[in-house]
């Protein structure tokens, strides 16, 4: 297959030759390639009509639907550029994110309409909000004036189809940073049709392959390796609106999906689902199922986001007769190294470099790459890594070298036979079901609270969610009798400015501490301690 200069450019290569395939299936809507095109004209013959401008920036914050995939290609048709939104974003990062990136429309929902108007007043950029109450119809409202009219997306013409250009700004897709404040991460069309095409090319996707899709769209993993891999091979994606353990069981029981893409923590629930049913004598895939093929034709389950333990990849295999292919990628580089389709896929590594693309390990002080079975820092080279960070320079300068390596921040090594390992995080990173979690952020927050004087917050291990976010908190002298409900207040308060996934599962008060010689937050004491509770 050849590699489009856009992904906009491959859905319409594969809409023009197969029109009436089902592209996206949704609950009980269906719909062709040539409806999801048409829909997507629709859409940008709209905003072109409000007078959307070539590399404006138009804010997705909707939950997973035929919608967003509509609005996404159209946005991209009429010149704009996309920034992803969480759905679970509240104050603090919708404040940040919509003004960092200058968004001047935001398509949303009813629900998160709501949060956005928690902030109206301090989202001066803003200037119009579409509100989707079903597919097809919502209504766009000025928030310079507040006049409200409704929006039809069939009533518009389909515009002409304009493709973008490869070297255009896609996506801004905002990753969290060091300082409490996330960065966007600016992919070109050309980095996400060259990623895509690395792995569809990896994985042997094909158009007869049906994904299951229960990954939310704001995140590269599920719109640009599920969704973008869909649209690049002319396949069909089972797209749900969120991940639900017995609702992908059962999906997996009717035998119509090929593939499976999910997080360690979808895996480790759907491990304990088959228990549950096993202990209940329900019916469960039985072996005959997975050798045959034919109840069961799943042919590829992949992991990645967070570290796939080696215990669950033992336990699938076992339940439901597959090695999971464990990838690994990031915002700002999308997948960097895959394991084998064929081949060995061994358990505890993150595979070899995509096609096309290259990674490799330098020491951390000198930045000089080391021998194989050297722990070091990863770095990624390649035409999937982003053009840098939406107005940073500084920070963009930090992560490149001169001659274009991107360093990730993961540890890892190399074998001699060339699997990568990952070891840790050289960033103060939590990642939590597979959601990177930034302590910084966190404590900000918590500081802001009358009651704290110092604030410390660590991820621990969870069986679960791989980590939980904990909070250490010394309270003021006089938080006892001020606020006797502390830890209480403390969760309301985040649950309030960040999105719920951030907010802290347990809260200590202590009396100190532990800090080293320059005053630093000794981490890894705390968590040494906390494990022990
Ligand atoms: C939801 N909650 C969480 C998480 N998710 N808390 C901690 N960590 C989480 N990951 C909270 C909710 O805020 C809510 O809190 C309560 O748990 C239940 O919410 P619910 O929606 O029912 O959650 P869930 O369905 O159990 O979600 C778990 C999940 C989900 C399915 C694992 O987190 C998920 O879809 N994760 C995937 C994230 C992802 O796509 N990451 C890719 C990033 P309350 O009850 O208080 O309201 S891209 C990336 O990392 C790179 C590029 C890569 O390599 O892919
Ligand atoms: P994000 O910033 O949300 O794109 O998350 C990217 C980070 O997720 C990477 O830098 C890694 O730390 C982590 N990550 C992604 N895939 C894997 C994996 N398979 N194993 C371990 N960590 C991973």
């Amino acid at each position: 297959m050849q590699q489009p200069l856009s992904i906009v450019q491959a859905f319409h290569t594969s809409c023009e030759r197969t029109p009436e395939k089902i592209c996206l299936i949704f609950a009980t809507q269906k719909m062709s390639y040539a409806e999801l095109a048409q829909a997507a004209t629709c859409w940008a013959a709209g905003l072109r009509t409000w007078g959307l401008q070539r590399g404006a920036r138009v804010a997705l914050f909707l939950e997973n639907s035929p919608t967003f995939l509509a609005a996404y290609l159209g946005i991209h048709m009429a010149g704009g550029v996309v920034v992803l939104v969480n759905t679970q974003y509240r104050q603090v990062e919708l404040r940040h994110i919509l003004n960092d990136a200058g968004v001047c429309l935001c398509i949303t929902d009813p629900l998160r309409y709501a949060e956005l108007q928690n902030v109206a007043e301090v989202l001066p950029k803003l200037l119009a909000v579409i509100t989707m109450t079903d597919w097809n119809t919502g209504t766009l409202e000025s928030w310079t004036d507040r006049r409200a009219i409704p929006w039809e997306v069939t009533s518009f013409t389909p515009a002409p189809i304009q493709f973008p250009q490869a070297d255009d700004l896609a996506i801004i897709a905002y990753t969290s940073g060091t300082t409490g404040r996330s960065k966007g991460a600016m992919l070109l069309h050309r980095n996400l049709a060259a990623n895509s095409h690395a792995v569809t090319t990896a994985w042997r996707w094909t158009a007869a392959d049906r994904l299951l899709l229960t990954l939310p769209l704001f995140h590269v993993h599920g719109l640009c390796v599920g969704i973008h891999g869909t649209w690049l091979t002319g396949s069909t994606v089972d797209l749900r609106r969120r991940f639900d353990a017995v609702d992908v069981y059962d999906t997996l029981l009717q035998g119509n999906v090929t593939m499976f893409f999910g997080v360690p923590t979808m895996y480790t629930r759907l491990i304990a689902e088959a228990r549950r049913r096993t202990s209940a004598d329900q019916f469960v895939i039985s072996s005959e199922q997975l050798t045959s093929g034919v109840l069961y034709p799943v042919r590829l389950f992949v992991s990645g986001s967070a570290p796939l333990d080696i215990q669950t990849f033992e336990e699938f295999e076992q339940l439901f007769g597959q090695r999971i292919l464990e990838r690994y990628g990031m915002t700002e580089t999308l997948m960097n190294t895959t394991n084998p389709y064929e081949g060995e896929r061994r358990p505890g590594t993150v595979g070899m470099p995509f096609p096309g693309q290259e990674a490799r390990i330098v020491d951390v002080q000198t930045r000089q790459p080391v021998a194989d079975g050297t722990l070091g820092e990863i770095q990624i080279r390649g035409p999937n890594v982003c053009q840098g960070y939406w107005q940073r320079p500084d920070a963009t300068a930090e992560v490149f070298s001169a001659d274009g390596w991107f360093s990730t921040g993961d540890l890892g090594w190399r074998s001699a036979d060339g699997y990568y390992t990952i070891a840790g995080r050289a960033r103060e990173l939590i990642i939590s079901g597979g959601y990177n979690v930034y302590p910084r952020e966190i404590e900000e927050v918590l500081l802001t609270h009358p009651g704290v004087a110092e604030a410390a917050v660590l991820g621990l291990p969870d069986p679960d969610l791989g980590e939980r976010v904990v909070a250490v908190i010394v309270p003021t002298p006089t938080a006892s009798t001020a606020h006797p409900r502390l830890v209480d207040e403390l969760v309301a308060l985040c649950r309030v400015q960040l999105a719920a996934y951030k907010k802290p599962r347990q809260v200590f008060l202590v009396d100190s501490l532990p800090r080293n010689a320059l005053g630093k937050v000794q981490k890894h004491l705390l968590k040494e301690q906390l494990c022990e509770v």
